[in-house]
């Protein structure tokens, strides 16, 4: 992975679960006055108080002006991966902003005669390096150095294919799903100027100690990919889902979150300000992130670094805001920075929302042993290994889109 700033984890950090600590969770179904959470019609209200309150207090304002976009499709192949799958890519321009640059998406298609469901993820290093085929031109875009494969912030053809393994397309392809990725540095480059010359620049405002970040960035950018899959024919844009792995993956829930029309939304590791429960001390702090990346969060955040108890939201309410619809939550037992006990207690504390739904989130309350996915509409699983995107997490991802994303 890519760490803008190198981690010094420093005083201490806590992997011992006795220290923990004991914490209260702010209850999904009270609101902000008080009042119980009692029916869906509630729910809708709480809801858009929850989201204000993320906006607020974590990942800062979403702005809400419509921004005009235009779709040109850059290259068709329909014969790609040995005519197998429809490979388009298509950069999406902001008519407004010509300066921007473009969101360049490359898409693979399974040639079925029906509009297929979509894994919508952004990726850490450029198209080129999710497939091995030569054809897709290097990203010229800001990317973190990375030995030989970027060198002076630019990526080398040492590049292409270097996270082929995180993304298996002719199998997500031969279960007859399309695959949907962008960098995510083409919304905003990962470092804490990234925002200069890019969405952040043009929209929010910066005085505002709620002014978005670049995860609010990210889960925007994510929104505007699916706005261009809604006028993909071979799209079915009812069975859209987020995936995001790590940072990434905090950005998916967050556009999961804010947009109803994504139909799942796949958390891969995201840890602090993703799946984890923030009042846990535990691996990541609130305090370390806002430290190694000042640039993620709203400034705001920062004012709860030796305070996590005063926020007034934990991340079980951001994974609720995903109820009714699917949500899988994955963790990986040599990566605990990320937290996986907190990661699983986000998920199961979503069980009263999607009992409003008459659905089972996770079904349990106890902490699966490893490589046993466990749950119902909210499901989990701590692989074994480290911080990374595996077959084994795809093999349970697709089982869970064949299950519920139909
Ligand atoms: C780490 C960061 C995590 C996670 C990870 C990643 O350095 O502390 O919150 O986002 O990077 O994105 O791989």
């Amino acid at each position: 992975v890519h760490l803008v700033n190198a981690q010094t984890p420093e005083p201490v950090f806590n992997y011992d679960e006795a220290k923990v600590g004991t914490y209260t969770l702010p209850d999904p179904l009270i609101d902000a006055k008080g009042k119980p959470v009692k029916t869906r019609a509630d729910w809708a209200n709480r809801r858009k108080e929850l989201i204000q309150l993320f906006a607020e207090n974590v990942y800062g304002q979403t702005p809400k002006q419509a921004v005009k976009l235009r779709f040109q499709t850059t290259a068709v192949d329909s014969s790609a991966l040995n005519g197998l799958a429809i490979r388009k890519q298509v950069s999406i321009f902001f008519i407004d902003y010509p300066k921007l640059p473009s969101i360049d998406v490359l898409i693979y298609l399974p040639k079925n005669n029906r509009a297929s469901a979509a894994f919508l993820g952004l990726n850490f290093c450029g198209n080129h390096c999710v497939t091995t085929d030569a054809t897709i031109p290097l990203s010229t875009r800001w990317m973190a150095n990375t030995g030989e494969a970027t060198i002076t912030n630019q990526a080398t053809g040492k590049a292409r294919g270097m996270q082929a393994r995180r993304w298996p397309v002719e199998t997500i392809v031969k279960r007859g799903y399309a695959l949907v990725t962008a960098y995510y540095g083409d919304i905003e480059p990962d470092h804490p100027k990234g925002w200069q010359g890019h969405i952040r620049s043009v929209l929010g405002d910066t005085t505002q100690p709620d002014n978005w970040g670049a995860i609010g960035a990210w889960a925007w950018g994510m929104s505007r990919i699916l706005d261009y899959l809604q006028t993909e024919p071979k799209i079915d844009t009812k069975r859209i889902m987020s995936i995001g792995h790590s940072r990434i993956g905090k950005a998916a829930l967050w556009a999961g979150a804010q947009d109803e029309r994504f139909a799942a939304v796949i958390s891969n590791e995201s840890g602090e300000g993703g799946a984890a429960l923030s009042r846990r001390w535990y691996g990541e702090t609130v305090e370390r992130i806002n430290t190694s990346f000042p640039h993620w969060f709203c400034v705001r955040y920062k004012t709860y670094n030796k305070h996590v108890v005063d926020l007034p939201i934990d991340q079980h309410e951001l994974l609720a805001l995903i109820a009714p619809r699917p949500l899988y939550v994955a963790s990986a037992s040599d990566d605990q920075w990320s937290d996986p006990k907190g990661e699983f207690l986000g998920a199961m504390h979503t069980e009263p929302v999607y009992k409003l739904y008459g659905k089972t989130a996770l079904g349990t309350t106890t902490f699966p042993t490893v490589n046993q996915p466990v749950g119902q509409t909210v499901r989990y699983h701590d692989r074994t290994g480290k911080h990374d995107v595996t077959d084994y997490d795809w093999e349970q991802y697709l089982r869970f889109a064949d299950e519920l994303v139909r």
